[in-house]
């Protein structure tokens, strides 16, 4: 069995991705079976919900000398802690090209698409697999999740004439569904420190510094204030028990579109250094406009 999943922390992308890929695989006569590395976001539920579709079950068995085929990442920081044991098969993904290293031979699809369901609707029409009203409210859902409702600097031409082309086969409206779909995105009512701070984290090394970047999108930063104190003694706590140089927490209003960083651990002065206020307008993307700001701070 070959088993298909994104990054850890993961994303309403990565496991839909990992659904929609599995499908595509199975046609391919691979034996293939989707499965999600975490918790599923309320976003993610609502996408499924919409979808009609059962969520994959939780990846949680040992890796090690099983055959496994990756969504969404290729960095192995962001992965199961046994997965360079694993036999990688082949990975679908929108990344930059990152640490993770293969022991054979693999296919690999990448593609600077807004989500990695966008590049796998291309591998659907190469290889003529049939896009069903379910399948197709996945891939609406991711790419309308990882661009922010097309907001993201992310998003490309082709990401906009694929949700002309997804939508009247999900037969959703789509300015209803990405409304409903941005108030389960940044919903984090009720939600604890603990898992605001891991709901969407992923970890990277820069200029030999190892960090870990999560982010919380949100409709107004009133939905954290009262919260700062608190997140950014958990903060200062996780980078140093996960021995990081810095642990970084953007705070983004997607809709002024400005983020804000708090920051931890021993090399985070130089990120203060680099920003006094550590506050970004326009700043949406984690992948194309936060990590080259924090790859330059590291290696300049
Ligand atoms: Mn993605």
């Amino acid at each position: 069995m070959v088993h298909v999943f994104g990054h850890m922390s993961p994303d309403s992308d990565s496991i839909c991705s990992a659904v929609i890929a599995a499908n595509w695989l199975n046609h391919r006569g691979f034996d293939a079976t989707a499965f999600r590395p975490g918790e599923a976001s309320r976003e993610t539920c609502f996408i499924f919900e919409a979808a009609g579709v059962e969520l994959p079950q939780e990846l949680n068995k040992p890796l090690a000398g099983e055959r496994v085929y990756l969504v969404d990442f290729c960095e192995q920081e962001q992965g199961p802690a046994d997965l360079a044991e694993a036999i990688l098969v082949g990975l679908v993904d929108h990344h930059r090209m990152g640490t993770l290293q293969s022991n054979g031979p693999l296919e690999a699809w990448m593609m600077p698409l807004g989500s990695t369901a966008s590049v796998l609707f291309e591998l659907y029409q190469i290889h003529g697999v049939e896009l069903t009203k379910p399948l197709a409210t996945l891939m609406l859902g991711a790419l309308l999740s990882d661009t922010v409702g097309l907001k993201s600097p992310t998003t490309t031409p082709r990401d906009i004439e694929l949700v002309d082309l997804l939508a009247p086969i999900a037969d959703v409206n789509v300015e209803q569904f990405t409304a409903e779909l941005l108030v389960a995105k940044t919903d984090i009512n009720g939600m604890s420190v603990e898992e605001l701070l891991n709901k969407d984290v992923k970890g990277f090394e820069f200029g030999g510094k190892t960090l870990t970047v999560g982010q919380l999108e949100l409709a107004d930063f009133a939905q954290t204030e009262a919260l700062l104190p608190e997140l950014q003694a958990a903060l200062e706590q996780t980078a140093a028990s996960n021995g990081k140089d810095v642990a970084v927490l953007m705070l983004t209003n997607i809709r002024s579109e400005q983020t804000r960083l708090l920051v931890a651990g021993p090399a985070a002065q130089m990120l203060i250094d680099a920003n006094n206020e550590l506050v970004f307008e326009k700043c949406l993307s984690r992948k194309k406009q936060m990590l080259p700001w924090l790859n330059g701070v590291f290696t300049a």
